[in-house]
């Protein structure tokens, strides 16, 4: 063959799978050299429901109106340029022609960009869609308020979100948004009470604390309270708390929120604040009193709970047991009353948190019931990565249970997809083994010995603890092939570790603090107490609870059942995925560190999917678009009609006429699929044809190419 000149020919595909070589490295240049040149996105696969995406930490100008306009306006005949838009695209028209509900799954780490891609994904929904009711806005009006209240400034991103969301945005049949559904998932409410060094709590106590509203709930600045001034990092560059609290007060306004409404709600808020600065003082005997008497803090934390506030310092320094029909009190001590305001001020945020979703909720509700029958959605999950850190604990196992769960989900129907593939256009295919990760899934949560239900069996014990529950999960589980016992390395140092063998690798957790914290439990007098609060909110948020004490809801039980209730909907829907790569620590533009995201990547499974894609026939082009691409390949041919014809049988001759071996390539119903081998040779020879590349020969004939 003739010396070519080859490098004409090079560009860095939008899609990993259309790539002539496979190997991890070359994928990670591709991926990187896209970066260079702010191209964030690539795609994964042909059809366009995987794309992988590298946070570019600067803004760039491609989410403007005109870019949303261009991406609902796909050609046909043309590969869609990979962008959030273009996944936001594909599952609108696909729920539009295939009326099936679709959804957008969005992974990564922290700070990968997961939440700025489902603010892309409903911009873009609301712009292309829009509504006739104009619940779009108040569906784009509940992120500034949820991130207010669920995001935090972290370590590894300032507006990190501290909980998962699951968003179903509702379609009617003219194509409209009609309503929408959100769902919370495991607010971090540990943070309330305390942050790590140069972390912040949730955005919201700084902003309230800056508003002009500050003094209607006697609020000093963010130093003067135990529960932000810790972490020695109360502003953020770049976050402007004032702006922000604005934003968030007009949102609620737009959400309807009343004045009542908004009112308790900072009122609770604020009172979370002055409940962690009330001090205590031993009672000189067993228990503990409220100090000083009169303590301002406890006076604005009772007034704003709407309680009485010796019935809050008595309750926060004893508490009342029942023991067989007999009340008993059992004092606490200083530190025990410290602990009891805590837990009060981690539940109530907490509730606060559930209570404001579901108030926005009643917000963007469809309420046009003739929508019921024919409605569809585009559900968007933004969810937490998996986490492996240093100390990992019950959140890390939560959350990376949740991973797994997904991960599952996306190994199964990309290879699933790619056999009704091969099925529908009539073709042979081998099967492709892939990672199955249930062996994991079982050993997790598999009644009756799962981790988690081991752990949730422990709760509901009168001498229940965390030593108790790992040596439980030892014995049922030593021979597991995820279960990696670090029995003997208790002996000596660890004595709480275990760890788990996920599908991103080993994670070591610390056992201590499982029990607390799946069991989640807040005295019963301080339940009480706030269910009769003189707030509607307060009391909306803490409902009567079911006297039954033996069903005791614990957390990872309340995180499986959602869990499982989200894969029963995702499973019903078309899933579109976005990975999303954090590429570099420093939060820095223009910094690739491709070790980190060969990690990320590898974590989310891209790798795997691109090798089942290319073990299969990854270039597919219907048999029109076939013709219209490489009829020119049989220019001259009589037996090649110039236009027209059957496509199908002109794919078939196009290949026949050629003197190179095409046999391996699969003419199916609809489309003509095959490899790279025959991929590469077509488009050279479609270059010759063009002349769009030289014989070396000619070259200097030919100048300006
Ligand atoms: P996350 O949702 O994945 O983290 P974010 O979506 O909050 O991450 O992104 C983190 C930060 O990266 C944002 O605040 C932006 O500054 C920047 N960023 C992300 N995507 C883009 C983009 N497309 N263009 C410009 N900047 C971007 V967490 O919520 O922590 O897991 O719990
Ligand atoms: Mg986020």
């Amino acid at each position: 063959m003739w010396p070519l000149l080859l490098s004409s020919l090079r560009h860095v595909e939008d899609d990993l799978v259309m790539m002539d070589d496979l190997n991890q490295g070359l994928l990670m240049h591709a991926v990187k050299e896209r970066y260079k040149t702010d191209d964030i996105y690539t795609w994964v696969g042909a059809n366009h429901s995987v794309l992988v995406s590298v946070n570019p930490f600067k803004t760039l100008p491609i989410y403007t109106v005109n870019s949303m306009e261009e991406h609902s306006k796909p050609s046909p005949n043309k590969l869609p340029p990979p962008h959030t838009f273009a996944i936001a695209q594909s599952a609108y028209m696909k729920l539009k022609l295939e009326c099936k509900n679709q959804s957008v799954l969005i992974s990564g780490e922290s700070g990968a960009g997961k939440t700025e891609a489902t603010k892309q994904c409903l911009s873009f929904l609301a712009e292309v869609a829009g509504s006739e009711t104009n619940v779009e806005q108040r569906i784009l009006n509940a992120n500034p308020v949820l991130e207010a209240f669920g995001n935090a400034k972290t370590l590894r991103n300032n507006n990190s979100s501290r909980f998962g969301r699951w968003m179903e945005v509702q379609i009617n049949e003219r194509g409209s948004i009609c309503g929408c559904r959100i769902e919370n998932y495991l607010l971090e409410k540990a943070r309330v009470t305390f942050q790590t060094t140069g972390e912040r709590n949730f955005h919201i106590f700084y902003q309230l604390c800056v508003s002009g509203i500050g003094h209607k709930f006697n609020l000093d600045k963010p130093s003067a309270y135990r529960y932000l001034n810790q972490s020695g990092c109360e502003s953020v560059r770049g976050i402007d708390d004032s702006a922000d609290f604005n934003d968030v007060a007009l949102a609620l306004s737009q959400l309807c929120f009343s004045e009542e409404e908004m009112d308790e709600l900072f009122g609770l808020t604020c009172a979370v604040l002055h409940l962690g600065n009330i001090t205590y003082n031993s009672d000189g005997d067993q228990g503990s009193v409220v100090a000083p008497a009169g303590s301002t803090w406890l006076q604005n934390a009772a007034r704003l709970l709407g309680v009485d506030a010796d019935k809050l310092a008595t309750c926060l320094c004893e508490r009342s047991i029942e023991v067989r029909g007999e009340k008993n009190r059992i004092l606490h001590k200083p530190e025990e009353a410290l602990e009891a305001a805590d837990s009060l001020a981690k539940a109530v945020y907490a509730m606060l948190f559930d209570w404001l979703v579901k108030r926005i909720n009643d917000a963007v509700r469809d309420t046009d019931p003739s929508d019921d029958a024919s409605r569809r959605f585009i559900g968007i999950l933004d969810i937490f990565g998996f986490e492996i850190f240093k100390q990992n604990s019950f959140e890390q196992l939560c959350i990376n249970f949740c991973n797994e769960k997904l991960q599952q989900h996306f190994n199964t129907n990309t290879f699933k997809e790619e056999e009704n593939v091969y099925r529908s256009e009539g073709i042979k295919f081998e099967k492709v083994p892939f990672i199955d990760n249930q062996p994991v899934l079982d050993l997790i949560e598999k009644k009756p010995v799962g981790l988690l239900v081991l752990l949730d069996e422990e709760i509901r014990l009168p001498k229940g603890s965390d030593a108790k529950w790992l040596e439980k999960c030892d014995s049922n589980h030593a021979k597991h092939e995820c279960w990696l016992s670090d029995k003997s390395a208790r002996m000596h140092m660890e004595k709480t570790s275990f760890t788990v063998r996920h599908y991103a690798g080993d994670v070591s957790y610390s056992s201590s603090g499982f029990y607390d914290k799946n069991k989640d439990a807040l005295f019963r007098d301080l339940y009480d107490m706030m269910a009769e609060s003189k707030f509607g909110v307060a009391r909306a948020t803490f409902p009567p609870k079911d006297k039954n004490p033996r069903k005791i809801t614990s957390i990872s039980g309340q995180f499986r059942t959602q869990l499982n209730d989200l894969m029963k909907v995702v499973n019903e829907t078309e899933p579109h995925y976005i990975r999303c790569v954090k590429p570099n620590d420093a939060k820095k533009p223009n910094q690739f560190d491709t070790k980190m995201c060969v990690e990320q990547l590898t974590y989310a499974g891209v790798f795997e999917a691109v090798k089942i894609r290319k073990s299969g026939y990854p270039f597919r082009l219907l048999h029109r678009s076939f013709v219209a691409r490489y009829r020119c390949l049989a220019k001259g041919r009589t037996q090649i009609p110039v236009s027209g014809g059957d496509d199908r049988d002109t794919a078939k001759k196009i290949m026949g006429c050629l003197p190179q071996d095409f046999s391996s390539v699969q003419i199916g119903n609809t489309m003509v699929l095959y490899r790279a081998d025959e991929h590469r040779i077509l488009e050279l020879l479609r270059n010759l044809a063009l002349e769009l590349i030289v014989p070396v020969a000619q070259r200097g004939s030919r100048k300006g190419l």
